[in-house]
Order: structure tokens, then sequence, then C-alpha cells
């Protein structure tokens, strides 16, 4: 939808609707180019409404007949929706509107993918099926028929089948929804079906679908579904509430999935999996994205949003209920580590750039461009510092209480906090600040030591941004912990509650001058700013009883080489490659943590964390160190690769799970090491023998970093070139792991090849997200980088605006760099702002990225 003046919404304008919806009745008569949806809703006059003019939401519809109680009706349309006179009492209002699903490029509202009908409604997508009041306060109950042909004989929608025959399917959601939640889908598939019986006893039926072909890579994904449904009985008290759950796989999706009641449609890439053709992080991120979105059934769907500025109250939670889940079922110091990584990788460059705003968002041109790092994972981390506060049972019971007074309502992020309020007694409005403030607090601390006494002093300060000016102090729990010269924890994890600007703590006492190591478990999403010194990281890499902390050391020494190697070349640290050859020798250590021992920030991580100290990152800089580095590592470890590399051998057959994907992800680590020694000898060897995608892939990526692999790279593309996700990967591959000078040309002549489409998000985020994705190889000084993506977003705006909007973020830290790239930066985006017909979601994006 082209808007000439994007209206900015604001969280403080927020009126009810004037009207309750008490009943839908939906028909759909499918046709690619003119659906005909029939709507029949029943409304009545909302006692808790000021007086309004009727509205109804409506974009890119055909308005063919409407009328109130059976009577035409005077519609007044604009782009936006639709008017007219109502009684002053209950009405039933009965529309038939025309759509043309098969144009849908946007892949919002209704449209086909491959042949088959599916929806996307979140956040705005049902106005553009039909007349509707289309904001997620406004519940009903759904009754949807659907009307097809030869071409789609499975039909499903929301609920409970109600009944189905030649050519038709009719289904009933008996749950109060908003209309975000409605889902349609219909066409030819197969289903992999079992069945679940809830603990107290109801059978439900469970059917993943798939196009004819895809049979075979549903097994993991209906485990994933088998085990979320226990893990929320069992954590959460939470039962599935409906006879049946449908999850359909599509290949033409915006995102990853989504939660519509009943009927989750989920991204291909999201949830078919098989060890041929998946690799374990694939296996990893499904199992937690269909946990996500069986999640949501509670936190999302039975509690829902009052509007959009609440978005983290069901994403936020339901990331946090993820994470748990993962934890679970993998290792919870792994997923920690993860997380941390994602959350510094993924928000807290957008928390400390031009697009930071509040976990919960005061105001937006387009919603869709608030599902962000901040509302999900920062989200995410609020409600795992409220946990921390309150305790494993103050936590407990704020959520039963959530559950039990707000099911079947639309709720904000007040409603949320009194529940920990009453269930805990804690004062929470100081808390509140870290969904009202942007940014990332960054934490100093300074040490005394006196007379037995260690005195710990923090201070706390937030960079002023345009959502949040003038930031004030926050709550932050700092989980810390000490230890003796020795190694000898002398006080256990502890939380210190920070709550002024300046604080301290005083431990008193002590025989020695203790270590601290703080932030453990990555307590809160800040930046600690602590001058350690190179031995005191060595030490909490060898001592620390934190496995975070631990960690930590490890990766700030890894830090602190890299930028002192980009600044001025020094050379790697000894500490470093020390310290990290005990770490590896170790084999107490999960092999998975031993990976991520050997992880470095990524370079973006490491621009930021020069720009935070004033110094303007050099990209190339960068890149040259974490070569270097990374070639000194593999010398040093020389010896201990052989060992570590046996110790990774996986015996019997393919098995996704945390113990065998820890001891591939460390095989991953050591044959990147080897490859720099053997020049791809063990890589070739490898990808010959791998009888699963992990090893293909990883195997794969060595070669090309080796400068080899061309033979493999075909072979590869031969075998899988029927199949769309593999294909993806070899897209992907080649961009990410190609010499930085070469990066644009391999990413341009991709965008050139038969199999590129732009049309389909996952291959076009393969291609130009690798593009974006890849340091140096973006920020080339020459700007061709920024040119090539500017040129693919401009293109990409008019089909779908949605992922276009989302990939304008790769230009979120322009404003780092040094003025001649971010002369081309300007350039670029300037010209992208210039296009004439933009779209709301990328007009938005790039006029806050200006800024
Ligand atoms: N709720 C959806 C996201 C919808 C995105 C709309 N642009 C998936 C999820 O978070 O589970
Ligand atoms: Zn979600």
């Amino acid at each position: 939808m082209r808007d000439a003046a994007p209206q900015t919404i604001y969280l403080s304008d927020y009126t009810p609707f004037g009207w309750l919806v008490d009943k839908v009745d939906l028909t759909f008569i499918l046709a690619p180019h003119a659906t005909r949806v029939k709507s029949r809703i029943a409304f009545s006059p909302n006692p808790d409404a000021p007086a309004q003019a009727f509205f109804l939401h409506g974009e890119e519809l055909k308005l063919i007949s409407a009328s109130i109680d059976g009577t035409a009706v005077d519609t007044q349309l604009t782009a936006q929706g639709l008017s007219c006179q109502v009684p002053d009492t209950a009405f039933v209002w009965e529309a038939e509107v025309e759509i043309d699903p098969a144009n849908n490029t946007a892949l919002e509202g209704l449209y086909m993918s491959n042949g088959m009908y599916c929806t996307q409604c979140e956040a705005e997508g049902f106005r553009k099926i039909t007349f509707y009041p289309d904001r997620p306060d406004v519940m009903s109950t759904f009754t949807v028929r659907i009307e097809g042909s030869a071409d789609t004989p499975v039909m499903l929608s929301n609920g409970n089948p109600v009944s189905s025959g030649d050519g038709f399917a009719e289904w009933h959601d008996p749950w109060p929804k908003p209309a975000y939640l409605f889902a349609l889908v219909a066409g030819e598939l197969v289903a992999q079906s079992d069945r679940f019986t809830t603990a107290s006893g109801k059978d439900v039926a469970l059917n993943l679908w798939v196009r004819p072909g895809d049979e075979g890579k549903c097994a993991f994904g209906m485990e994933a579904l088998k085990k979320s449904m226990k893990w929320d009985e069992d954590v959460y008290g939470r039962e599935y509430d409906l006879e049946v759950f449908n999850i359909v796989a599509v290949d033409d999706f915006n995102m990853g999935a989504m939660e519509n009641k009943g009927l989750n449609i989920f991204n291909s890439s999201a949830v078919l999996a098989s060890p041929e053709t998946s690799t374990d992080m694939n296996f990893e991120r499904i199992e937690a994205i269909i946990a996500h979105e069986y999640f949501h059934n509670w936190t999302g769907n039975r509690i829902t949003c009052r509007d959009w500025f609440q978005l983290c109250l069901k994403e936020g939670l339901t990331v946090f209920r993820d994470a748990q889940f993962t934890s679970d079922m993998r290792s919870a110091p792994v997923k920690r580590i993860q997380d941390a990584i994602d959350l510094r990788a993924r928000q807290f460059p957008e928390d400390g750039g031009p697009l930071a705003h509040p976990v919960r968002p005061d105001q937006y041109q387009e919603i869709n461009n608030f599902y962000t790092a901040t509302v999900y994972e920062k989200g995410a981390e609020v409600i795992g510092m409220l946990k921390r506060l309150v305790g494993d049972d103050g936590y407990k019971a704020a959520l039963d209480l959530y559950f039990d007074r707000h099911d079947g309502q639309a709720c904000t992020i007040e409603d949320w906090l009194q529940v920990f309020e009453d269930a805990t007694g804690r004062d929470l409005a100081q808390f509140k600040r870290w969904y009202t403030q942007a940014g990332t607090p960054r934490v100093s601390v300074a040490e005394h030591w006196a007379d037995g006494t260690y005195t710990l002093t923090f201070r706390q300060e937030t960079k002023p941004s345009a959502a949040t000016p003038a930031p004030l102090p926050q709550v932050i729990p700092m989980a810390i912990g000490l230890l003796n010269p020795n190694g000898d924890e002398v006080l256990p994890t502890t939380v210190l509650e920070i709550t002024e600007e300046e604080q301290s703590f005083r431990f008193e006492d002590l025989a020695a001058r203790p270590v601290p190591s703080l932030l453990r478990g990555f307590s809160a999403p800040v930046t600690l700013d602590r001058d350690a010194t190179t031995e005191e990281r060595a030490f909490l890499l060898a001592h620390d009883t934190d496995s975070f902390t631990r960690w930590e050391a490890g990766n700030a020494l890894a830090q602190q080489t890299l930028l002192d190697m980009a600044a001025d070349g020094a050379v790697p640290a000894a500490a470093y490659l020390d310290g990290m050859k005990a770490v590896l020798r170790d084999d107490s250590l999960d092999p998975a943590y031993r990976a991520l021992m050997l992880s470095f920030p990524t370079q973006s991580a490491l621009a930021g964390a020069l720009a935070d100290k004033g110094i303007t990152p050099d990209p190339d800089a960068i890149w040259q160190a974490v070569e270097t580095l990374r070639q000194s590592l593999a010398e040093h470890l020389q010896d201990v690769l052989p060992r570590l590399e046996a110790e990774t051998r996986v015996d019997g057959p393919y098995r996704p799970d945390a113990e065998q994907s820890g001891k591939r992800a460390l095989g991953g680590a050591v044959l990147g090491l080897l490859t720099r020694l053997d020049g791809g000898a063990a890589a070739a060897a490898q990808y010959a023998a791998a009888d699963n995608m992990t090893l293909k892939l990883n195997a794969l990526a060595c070669l090309i970093l080796a400068g080899k692999g061309e033979a493999q790279l075909a072979e590869f593309y031969d075998n899988w070139q029927h199949d769309r996700l593999v294909i993806d990967k070899w897209f992907g591959l080649q961009i990410m792991q190609a010499a930085p000078e070469r990066v644009v040309d391999v990413a341009r002549a991709l965008t050139e090849h038969p199999d590129f489409n732009m049309k389909n998000p996952n291959r076009f985020r393969a291609t130009l997200g690798a593009l974006a994705g890849h340091h140096a190889g973006f920020h080339r000084k020459d700007g061709a980088g920024y040119d090539l993506l500017a040129d693919w977003l401009i293109r990409l705006d008019p089909v779908n605006p949605q992922t276009t909007a989302r990939m304008c973020t790769a230009f979120q830290t322009w404003k780092r760099y040094d003025a001649t790239r971010r002369g081309h930066a300007r350039a670029a985006l300037d010209r992208i702002a210039a296009t004439e017909g933009l779209s709301r979601d990328v007009s938005e994006m790039v006029q806050r990225i200006l800024a």
C-alpha cells in the first residue's frame, strides 16, 4: 500500500473500539485471482467505549456488496477502510469482497505460495482479506467455510473441523480471538499425523502438513511439538485447548512462523528437517520455533495484547519461555551464552543506534518495523531479570495469577507488572523503566581493597537517544561471585540490586583481595565497562565457577587482543592462546561449551566495541586481525587438534541432540583451524565422507575459506538443486565464506543465477542477507557493498515491503565508520529514500536510520 503521508500512531491515543464483535462467519470461495470473501459479523455497542464513527479497516479489497441487517448500506471508502451509518443497537454486518491472492507478493493477507493458498495476518494483514476492526483488542469466535476446487483437496482454518465434503470444509474456533490470529490454508498437502493426550486426558490430533515429497522431513518437528506440549503442562501448567493442532509448512513466508490459533503456519525452513538436508543448527532452531509458536497458545492467544505497543507482552514472554524450554531440552549454560552472543550481535547495535526504541515503544508508523530484537530478545531478558528479582516461587505465583486473572483478555504491560506486584508485594515502579526507556545501560565498576574489606562501586549510564532523551537509572540485578587468589570461591553467586546511578557494596572479613566475577549468568542486558587486566581474565578463564563468566573471560581476552591487533597491529596475546589451550584440553568440559570458547566476538561487535571507545573502526583491519588470530590459534593449538578431533567423532546414527551436535560443533571449529594448517586436505576428506548436512556444510565452508571447494560446490549444487532449502545454503555459504574483496562480486553473480528469485524471502535473505552480514565485504571502502544492497532493496520494495524494511537494518550502524564509508552509505540510503512510491515500511526505516 503506497501511502503519501505516513501517519505516526501514539500509545497515548489508545481508545477502545466502539463495538463488540459477538460472532464472525466467513465464507471463502477460492480462486487464484478472484477469491470471494463473504463475511457476516454480529456487532453490538461497546458500553466501555467513547462514542465514535463506525469504521472498518480494509485495504486492497474490491467491495462487491455490503448490508446491515439485510438492507444494502451506503459506504464511504478510503485506501484504509470503510465507514457507514450504523444503528445504535446490535446489528449484523454482511459484506462480500473480492481479492487477488495470486498477485499478492507482499505475503500479507491471503496469498499463494507454490499453488497453495495461505495467510499471514499479524500484525495488520486481516484487513487485506475483508473489512473488519483489525485490532488485537477486538476478539470474537470465528466460523469459516472454505469452498475450493480439485487443486485444494486440503482446506484448513482455525479451531476444530465442523464438516467437510466435496469441495468444501468448515471450521469453528470456539476461543474468541483477534483477527491477527486468523488463518486459512488450502492446497495439495499431505500430513504427518500423531496424537497427544493432555494432562487432563483430552486427546488431540496433531498434523504437520507439507507438500508431497516433503513427508520425510516431518518427524523431528512432530517430536518437538509433542515435547513442547508436555513441557508447557509440566512447567507452566498450561494445557492445549482444541481437538486438533495443525502446522503447515510454506515456502514463501516473511518470517519464521506464525502462531495462528490451532493452525500454525511455518516457513518451511523453520519446520522441515532431515539429517541429509539440515544442519544441527537448523534442528535446534526448528525445535525452538515450534516451541515458541506452540507456547503462544497461552502467551499471545488466550491472553493477547491490547494494542500493538504491547507486542513484548506476548513476544518477550514467549521468547523467555522458549529459552527456558531449550535450556531444559539441551544445555542451559550453552543456551545462555548463545543468547548473550545473539543479544550483543543484534540488539545492542539497535539499542545504541538510530533505531533505538523501548521494549514497549510508544510510537510507530508501521508496526511491522517493530518486530525487533529489542521487543523480542531484550523483552525476554527483562522477564529474566524480573524472575531473578522475585525468585522462582515469586515468578511462579505471578504467572499463575496472570493466567488466572487475564485469560481471554487483551492486556498491557501494566497488567503484566501488576500481577508481579500483587503476587510478590514488590514495588516495580522503577523496574518498569526497562519497558519504557531505550538504550543499553553501561555499568562501570571501581574496586577498593583495604583491611580485609573489598568494595565494589557500580556506576550506570545510558546514552540518551531520540526515543529516550533523558534516561533515568534502572534496576540492575548484578549477579556476582568472588574468588580467592588460589581460585576458591569465597562468595558464591549473589545478586546485588543496583538501583542508583552510583552505588557501592562492601564485602568484609576477607583474607585476601578477591578477584571479582561480575554479571554472572549474564544477569542483565547491560554492557560491563571494566578494564580488567589480562592476568585477571586468564585467571577467570581458568577458575571461574560460573559457566557464563568463565566463557566471558575467554571472550573478553579474544576481544581485547583482536582490538589491539586491529588498532595497531599488536601480536596475539599469549595469555589468550595459552588460556585457550588449557580450556580445550579439559575434557571434563562439554564439547559445545568448548566450541563456544573458540568462537570470536563477531566483527560487527568488534567494530561496535571500538566505536564505543571513540575509535573509528576499520573493517579491513578487523578482518585482518581475525584472520591473523585464527592462524595463530591454529599454530598454537597444533599439538592438541588431533586429540580434539578424535574426541569429537560421533558413533552410531546421526542424532541432532545436544550431545552429538555439541561434538560436531567442536569438530567444526577444529576443522576450521586444521584447514589453516593443511590447506584443506582434512576438509576435503570430511566433505567426501560426510553423510549428514552438518559435516558436509562445515567442510564446504572450510574449503571455500581456503580458496578451494570449486568442485565440491558444483557437486553440491547438482545433488541438491531440487531442494530449495539446501540451495539457500549453497547461495549463502559462498557469500559468507568469500574473502572481503570478492564478496560483492560473488553476491552479484548469484543474483544473476537462474535460481535466484527475489520473491522468495528465504532466497533473498540467503543472498542479500549474507552480503549484509559479511562485515568487511559489506562495508567495502568503495561503497560497492552498500550500492548492491540498495539496488536490491529498491527493487524488492514494490514486491515485498516487509522483507525490504527488515533488511534496511543492515545500514543501522553506518555512522560508526569513516567519512568515506559514511559518504557512500548515506548516498545509498538517500537513493532508497528518494525512490518514488516507497512503501510506508521502508520509508519509516530509512528516515529513522538517516536521522
Ligand atoms: N508473531 C509472529 C510474528 C509476526 C510478524 C509480523 N510482521 C511470529 C512469532 O513471533 O511467533
Ligand atoms: Zn512470537
